[in-house]
């Protein structure tokens, strides 16, 4: 595939060249040589360092988010209540780190949710500055899938004319509009029907611009689905089911998160420092917002659902036992739910955003003994990731993982899609100065960029120049192709985010049902995405 393609991109060398620093280096030796390219760079981003005190591997525990209680529940569905708040954690043994949280912890609080079943969060905002809530992977309507202007504004913000924020004049140069945004002040109701595919989903941050810092600073919690088919198949459940959320992170001395933002306030000037205009990578990896931590289980088949809410780091994981063996990991789900059967692999990317449903089997682990989550891209101590300490045989395990584990997977057809659409996800120009585009151009929100009629089924073809991991707002979609090649292995089952890797193209099928109104989509390297790579998708 595509070096000659990669060619066509719209830049001059001598603009490649004018992007300088990391984003020159990124641009002039990450794009331009067949050799770079066949080299296929780990990840696409910049290396925070820690001054802070790190603790070993495999010390502190594992935590698992607590699942949040309704306020109120009736023959309808339920309502939960979320302040987002400002609070200091002990994240590394023994220093404080201030956070911005939902409901006063990192990861916010999960919220468990059955199929069909609406839920309603009432968000409240004591952050001091505005806020959005969407729900990745949420078949949402559009009035609650957390539109980037759609803004929460804490109660002493100044009141923003619609059409002339403060903060969104970063990436697309002059005071950007956006007539349709529909603000509110400290608090907003956002209803999720839940009517999908049981998964894991998580909801995060999507404000305008400052989407990346505000997840880094801990706006992030997980969402599951669950129906009764899935409850039926004897899946390992209980305390061994257990949710992974990774993300990495870097501090300082004292235990602040460190974050290389152009404006610390998050109020007026957004994006990165030079060097990390590619993406942000922490050195610390945390797992439920702990560091390299340990979890003692039994010898068991254990449910593992991971999620990577990392900005921009990727994972290839494995499983490795202490005498070197590397375990199964049986995948049973993907991002929007369970596939037709299980895959078996020895190991399996994670791109930001995606997720894997896995059953993995400590059987074969002596009592007593680790069995380490590895990251193969990683390098020093980015390469641990956790672990689980065996700490006994167990009376019983009852679980399986059923050769069918669901029926239910759209299974759309070349021949089904009315149109096809080209996207080129790369390192560009824009009017303020450098960004990520989309087809050429930096996000604006009052610019559509897609219109599909509602019920349509159409195919995408993205092309990437570095890592772009690419999400869908609303849709669940199929991998048709990688790089003009049947998919791979780990892309079975119905995504929500696909990873295209540098100098990659990849084909994908949809239908645009569920809800017509304003959607997105974008890189979920979360800095490319503050930087102008996002589109709107129009369901009329
Ligand atoms: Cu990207």
């Amino acid at each position: 595939m595509p070096e000659p393609r990669l060619r066509r991109d719209g830049l001059t060398r001598r603009q490649i060249l004018g992007l300088g620093g990391a984003f020159g280096l990124l641009t002039t030796t990450g794009l331009a040589t067949a050799a770079t390219l066949a080299r296929r760079p780990a990840t696409t981003g910049a290396h925070l360092r820690s001054t802070a005190q790190l603790p070993p591997p495999h010390r502190v525990p594992l935590p698992i988010p607590a699942v949040l209680k309704p306020v109120a529940t009736d023959g309808t569905g339920d309502r939960y209540e979320i302040v987002q708040r400002e609070t200091a954690a002990e994240i590394l043994p023994g220093l404080t780190t201030r956070l911005w949280t939902y409901g006063g912890t990192f990861p916010g609080p999960t919220i468990e949710a059955r199929r069909g079943r609406p839920v309603t969060v009432t968000h409240r905002n004591e952050l001091p500055v505005p806020t959005v809530v969407h729900l990745h992977g949420g078949r949402t309507p559009a009035a609650s899938d957390g539109y980037p202007t759609d803004l929460v504004l804490p109660a002493t913000w100044p009141q923003t004319p619609a059409h002339s924020m403060p903060g969104m004049d970063g990436m697309s140069g002059g005071a950007m509009a956006d007539p349709r945004a529909v603000t509110s002040r400290l608090t907003r109701d956002y209803t999720f029907p839940n009517d999908q595919r049981p998964t894991l989903l998580w909801y995060h941050d999507h404000r305008m611009d400052f989407t990346a810092p505000a997840i880094w600073r801990g706006l992030a919690g997980l969402h599951i689905v669950r129906d009764d088919a899935e409850d039926a198949l004897g899946l390992p459940a209980g305390p061994r089911e257990i949710p992974l959320m990774i993300a990495d992170r870097a501090f300082t001395a004292d235990g602040a998160l460190t974050y290389p933002s152009l404006d610390p306030t998050l109020r007026e000037r957004p994006g990165v420092t030079e060097p990390h205009l590619a993406g942000v990578l922490g050195d610390v990896i945390l797992v439920n917002g702990a560091p390299w931590p340990v979890h003692e289980t039994d010898a068991a088949r254990h449910r593992l659902r991971l999620l990577n809410a990392s900005n921009a780091r990727h994972y290839e994981l494995e499983a490795r036992t202490e005498d070197g063996r590397r375990l199964d990991l049986v995948r049973i789900g993907s991002d929007q739910g369970l596939l037709t059967a299980p895959v078996t692999h020895r190991s399996l990317p994670l791109a930001p955003a995606e997720r894997h449903d896995l059953v993995v089997d400590f059987t074969t682990a002596p009592v007593g003994s680790l069995v380490r989550l590895v990251n193969r891209l990683g390098t020093g101590r980015t390469r641990d990731v956790m672990a689980f300490r065996i700490t006994r045989r167990p009376a019983a395990d009852d679980s399986r993982i059923p050769p069918t584990l669901s029926t239910d997977l759209p299974d759309w057809h070349r021949q089904d899609a009315v149109r096809t659409r080209d996207f080129a996800f790369r390192a560009g120009r824009t009017n303020g100065g450098h960004g990520w585009l989309i087809g050429g151009r930096p996000f604006d929100p009052a610019r559509t960029d897609v219109t599909v009629p509602l019920g349509d089924t159409e195919i995408w073809r993205l092309i990437a120049d570095v890592h772009h991991p690419v999400h869908l707002h609303l849709v669940g979609f199929r991998i048709l192709s990688r790089a003009g090649k049947p998919p791979l292995p780990h892309d079975a089952g119905l995504k929500d985010t696909v990873s295209l890797r540098p100098g990659e193209s990849v084909e994908i099928i949809t239908r645009f049902d569920g809800y017509r109104g304003r959607y997105l989509f974008h890189c979920h390297n979360a800095e490319h995405e503050d930087m102008g790579m996002m589109a709107n998708l129009e369901v009329v």
